[in-house]
């Protein structure tokens, strides 16, 4: 069944658990989410972006996920993942998106107030959930303690943020990034300001760029041609500690395309004569489905549906 965003994290929030929101962009990533979900009896929310709309159709993709909701025994949620304007939220909520998150996250604090508040105030009747940003997900280390504060989310600035907009959750920037490529030295999040953050902010908090790019795959992945050198993500231990800290929702996109690209290319490579798509695309999936599984278990939502 179709719910919202906000009955999901409020659930988790409770349970000192987190919600993983999975992007799809075609039929394999969408079966590998829910196929996992329901294996793991876990909620999921599926996250589709601006760009996945450009590439898989908007009308198309919600279908798909509309059709999985109905067949299928877990809480889902369809979110529409950094939506940039008003005219995007509004296609979203027409085709019947539960959730959709408003990304003002690139402009000066009154707009992005301004902006986020009117998708609230569009979607609120409807009964839609809405997350908002504040702090940019970018790359923070090597700048300066100036250039970080400008960039990670200011814990006062986050409190009035939400009160202003009525979002029902606060993506945050602690450190992460989106991409396979977050650290060049040691993974570093900033915990101290999640902290403070969670005192000044009652809903729930949200963690992009949350990928943890594990080896194993990068090094499948390269036996078999890629070039992934440097990859490196968020360490599974830095995920458990912003769960515990308030994280409710966490954002995975990176870990499942090299989960599909490693088995792409193992395929290819192992069966030079193989050219029926179902058996490339089938294993990738499967490749895609374990990662998700994996993932619900170190958030904790698995059993929780
Ligand atoms: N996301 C995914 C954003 C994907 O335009 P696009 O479809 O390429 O955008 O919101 C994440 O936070 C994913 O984080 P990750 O890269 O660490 O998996
Ligand atoms: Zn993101």
């Amino acid at each position: 069944m179709l719910v919202t965003n906000k009955e999901l994290l409020l659930a988790a929030k409770r349970g000192a658990y987190a919600v993983g929101a999975f992007n799809i962009q075609n039929l394999e990533s969408l079966l590998a989410v829910v196929e996992a979900a329901v294996e793991e009896k876990s909620p999921v929310i599926v996250a589709v972006t601006p760009s996945a709309i450009k590439y898989g159709g908007l009308r198309y993709l919600t279908s798909l996920v509309k059709t999985a909701a109905e067949n299928v025994p877990v809480p889902m949620s369809l979110h529409l993942d950094h939506g940039e304007d008003v005219e995007t939220v509004q296609k979203c909520l027409e085709a019947g998106f539960t959730s959709v998150m408003i990304d003002g996250s690139h402009l000066p604090f009154e707009e992005n107030i301004a902006l986020t508040r009117r998708v609230v105030e569009l979607a609120h009747p409807r009964g839609v959930s809405v997350e908002g940003e504040l702090g940019r997900l970018a790359g923070v280390e090597e700048k300066t303690v100036e250039e970080r504060e400008k960039v990670l989310t200011d814990p006062d600035e986050a409190g009035e943020f939400v009160r202003r907009t009525g979002v029902d959750a606060l993506a945050v920037s602690i450190g992460t990034s989106h991409g396979a490529y977050k650290f060049k030295g040691e993974p570093k999040l900033d915990f101290e300001r999640l902290k403070l953050i969670r005192e000044k902010v009652d809903v729930p908090l949200v963690l992009h760029g949350a990928s943890s790019v594990p080896q194993w795959i990068i090094e499948k992945a390269t036996k078999y041609g890629a070039e992934l050198t440097g990859a490196k993500g968020i360490p599974e231990d830095h995920i458990r500690r912003a769960i515990m800290l308030g994280i409710t929702k966490i954002n995975i996109d990176t870990d499942l395309r090299l989960a599909f690209t490693a088995t792409v290319r193992e395929v290819l490579a192992n069966q030079p004569k193989e050219f029926d798509p179902r058996k490339i695309l089938g294993p990738a999936k499967e490749a895609m489905k374990e990662v998700v599984k994996a993932k619900m278990r170190l958030f904790g939502s698995s059993g929780k549906a």
